[in-house]
């Protein structure tokens, strides 16, 4: 499918979506949000597809939803149209697994779309931020509750009330990224970790995931039963079996991702 602000493609069983609206630093504008949705939809369905990744360019992941479209939005418009919210959605529901690769600016909505995924890896270049504070407004994608989660409410708390920027090295030591890469070596250090996700067996990242996220949803005795029930079923795939036959043979397993 031909789409306007975003490149798609597939490398073997990884999916890759790059934000390309450079001119505007890829400013999530209404259209490429909903052609975001519609590749994560279309990978999603694509049984070859095991991991995506969603990516900008050297200069900025996305520097914001756009507020060039959005400047002159009143209250009535904003409630009546539920604003920019279901085409945001669609990385919330991606049952894949979704790597946010981020170089440059991650600014407000940048920031948000990149906290939606399941892990952020950052260029050395990449700065993080929610400056929305800046334009007499506040987060509004999930980034005072994420931050809060992934930062504490002390980082959180100052990064929203002030609108500063956080560069890659104090974003992975504050747990908002899960690893700082050189630039240099940035997309193919991304791809060869998509690729180790993708070489493993579909359910068992499905599960992974869904067990993952339930902890930030629940107690811990609900999420340990949670994980207990999804480990029993585990044990109903072929993959588990085979997965388990190969170790015991000493041979590579060869999943058939059922
Ligand atoms: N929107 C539209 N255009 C943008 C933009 C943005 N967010 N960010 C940059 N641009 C455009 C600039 O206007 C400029 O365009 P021209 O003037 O050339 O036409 C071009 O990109 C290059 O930008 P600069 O000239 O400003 O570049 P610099 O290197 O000087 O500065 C910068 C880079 C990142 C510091 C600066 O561009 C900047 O401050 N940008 C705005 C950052 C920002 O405030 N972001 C937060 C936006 S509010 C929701 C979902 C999402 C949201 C809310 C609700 N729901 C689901 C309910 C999200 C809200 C936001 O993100």
């Amino acid at each position: 499918m031909p789409y306007k602000n975003i490149i798609v493609e597939t490398h073997d069983s990884v999916g890759l979506v790059q934000l390309n609206r450079p001119e505007a630093l890829n400013a999530l504008s209404t259209e490429l949000m909903m052609e975001l949705g519609e590749a994560l939809a279309a990978f999603e369905k694509d049984i070859a597809i095991r991991s995506i990744v969603i990516t900008g360019n050297e200069k900025a992941f996305a520097a914001g939803a756009d507020i060039k479209e959005m400047k002159d939005k009143t209250y009535m418009d904003a409630y009546t149209q539920d604003f920019i919210t279901s085409n945001w959605e669609a990385v919330m529901t991606c049952r894949k697994p979704v790597i946010a690769a981020v170089s440059g600016y991650a600014l407000g909505g940048g920031c948000e779309l990149a906290m939606m995924c399941d892990f952020i890896l950052a260029s050395d270049t990449a700065q993080f931020g929610q400056p929305e504070v800046n334009l007499g407004i506040l987060p509004g994608a999930g980034g005072t509750q994420r931050l809060t989660r992934l930062l504490g409410k002390s980082k959180a708390m100052e990064m929203c009330l002030t609108g500063r920027t956080m560069k890659a090295e104090e974003a992975e030591r504050s747990g908002l990224v899960s690893r700082v890469i050189e630039s240099d070596q940035f997309m193919e250090e991304v791809m060869k970790t998509a690729r180790k996700i993708a070489s493993k067996s579909l359910p068992a990242l499905m599960m992974v995931k869904e067990c993952v996220n339930r902890a930030l949803e629940t107690s811990l005795s609900e999420g340990l039963l949670f994980e207990r029930r999804q480990f029993h079923s585990s044990f109903a795939t072929q993959d588990q079996k085979e997965g388990m036959a190969a170790f015991a043979e000493k041979r590579k397993p060869e999943w058939n991702h059922k």
